[in-house]
């Protein structure tokens, strides 16, 4: 069984890009340690919990030599948040409007796993992952040659963009390993110059603790007031440091029936979002990625994006309506 016949196998089950990087500790991965001791993690415990796992990949899998990692491009023919005028509209990251990822490439990582094991002449270890363990998914991406790391810290593929699923089959099979991708964000500051928190504190670098998509989907509780209004219509999480990055401008899109909306939360208005019932929204979330907040979460979110979308309506001009109609 060679790469090349695990890549083609890859791509007959759906995967859009599939490489391999050899079971290493790449130097990148030491940057997380520092990411930890700044606070850019907030309140998500599990990552300083599992941050010896995740300085190498052996430290999951001691006998890996190879990370297999595939890339499914999610994009749908839906516009860009950037481009929506109308601040009654919720805006739902792109990657959470379908079937729940975890789930879907799970089961797709599993099935060429299980033509591996088939195919191999000898027994393997192997373990899989789809952001369901301690991997830095996005270094071993950028190593497996999938793409380059961006100054929005997002893994850009030169063909397909950003709107990726990364997921990876970590194995002890000494397989051909790809070259890393190389980083062509070259001068470009766009995503540090859009984030409307300034949350990406420099290239590569993210503060987690100001990010839309952190603040909606993985914070409890309160979010600070402080930054209420920067979070504008997003309901959950947020795109647009992946919006404005040019290589996505003509990103292909995917027909997959898995990622396309869902009626629950396509183009939806804020009004109708807050009347639907903790039943509806338990329907509507069931399978999807967004079930991470509940309707708990959702609701918070739905509560700061209307008044965030009152705010921003025509000011008030002292006239009443019947005073207008004389
Ligand atoms: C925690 C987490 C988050 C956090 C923190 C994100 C972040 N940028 O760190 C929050 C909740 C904010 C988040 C948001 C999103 N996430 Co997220 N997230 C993760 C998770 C679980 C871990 C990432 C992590 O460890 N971050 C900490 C940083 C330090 O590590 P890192 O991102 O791996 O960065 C490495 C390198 O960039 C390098 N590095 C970074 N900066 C620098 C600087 C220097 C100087 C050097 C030398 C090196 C270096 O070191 C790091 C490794 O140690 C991964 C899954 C996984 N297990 O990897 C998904 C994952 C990264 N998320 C994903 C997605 C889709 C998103 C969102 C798009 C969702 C949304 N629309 O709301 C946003 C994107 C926001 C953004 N710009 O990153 C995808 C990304 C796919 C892609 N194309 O890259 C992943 C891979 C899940 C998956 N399997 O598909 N996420
Ligand atoms: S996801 Fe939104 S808030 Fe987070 S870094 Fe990107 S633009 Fe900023
Ligand atoms: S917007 Fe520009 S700097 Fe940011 S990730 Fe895209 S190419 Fe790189």
């Amino acid at each position: 069984m060679t790469a090349s016949e695990i890549k083609a196998t890859a791509k007959e089950l759906g995967f859009d890009a599939c490489g391999i990087a050899p079971a290493a500790a790449h130097p990148e991965l030491q940057f997380f340690r520092e990411w930890i001791a700044r606070g850019y993690d907030g309140e998500m415990a599990y990552l300083s919990r599992s941050a010896d796992r995740r300085a190498d990949v052996r430290h999951v899998l001691p006998s890996a030599r190879s990370v297999i990692v595939t890339a499914t491009n999610y994009n749908t023919d839906r516009g860009y948040s950037i481009e929506c005028a109308d601040s009654t509209r919720a805006h739902v990251a792109r990657y959470a409007w379908g079937d729940d990822y975890h789930d879907v490439i799970g089961q797709r990582m599993a099935t060429l796993l299980a033509w591996m094991r088939d195919r191999s002449p000898e027994a393997f270890d192997a373990r899989v992952y789809v952001d369901t363990g301690p991997v830095q998914e996005r270094v071993y991406a950028q190593h497996a040659g999938i793409g380059w790391i961006g100054k929005n810290t997002c893994v850009i593929h030169p063909a397909i963009g950003s709107w990726i699923f990364l997921a990876e089959i970590v194995c002890s099979l000494p397989l051909q390993v790809d070259a890393p991708s190389l980083d062509q964000c070259g001068t470009c500051t766009l995503c540090l110059e859009a984030c409307p928190t300034g949350a990406i504190v420099a290239p590569g670098v993210l503060d987690s603790t100001r990010c839309i998509s952190y603040l909606t989907i993985e914070k409890r509780g309160d979010i600070p007031e402080s930054l209420h209004a920067a979070i504008g219509s997003h309901v959950y999480g947020c795109d647009i440091c992946q919006e404005v990055c040019p290589w996505n401008a003509v990103a292909p899109r995917s027909d997959d029936p898995a990622w396309q909306p869902r009626s629950a939360w396509d183009r939806v208005d804020l009004l109708t979002l807050s009347r639907r019932s903790d039943d509806e929204l338990a329907d509507a979330l069931r399978g999807s990625a967004m079930r991470r907040t509940k309707a708990q979460g959702l609701r918070r979110n739905v509560t700061i994006a209307l008044r965030n979308s009152v705010a921003r309506c025509e000011p008030f001009d002292g006239e009443t309506p019947d005073q207008r109609r004389g």
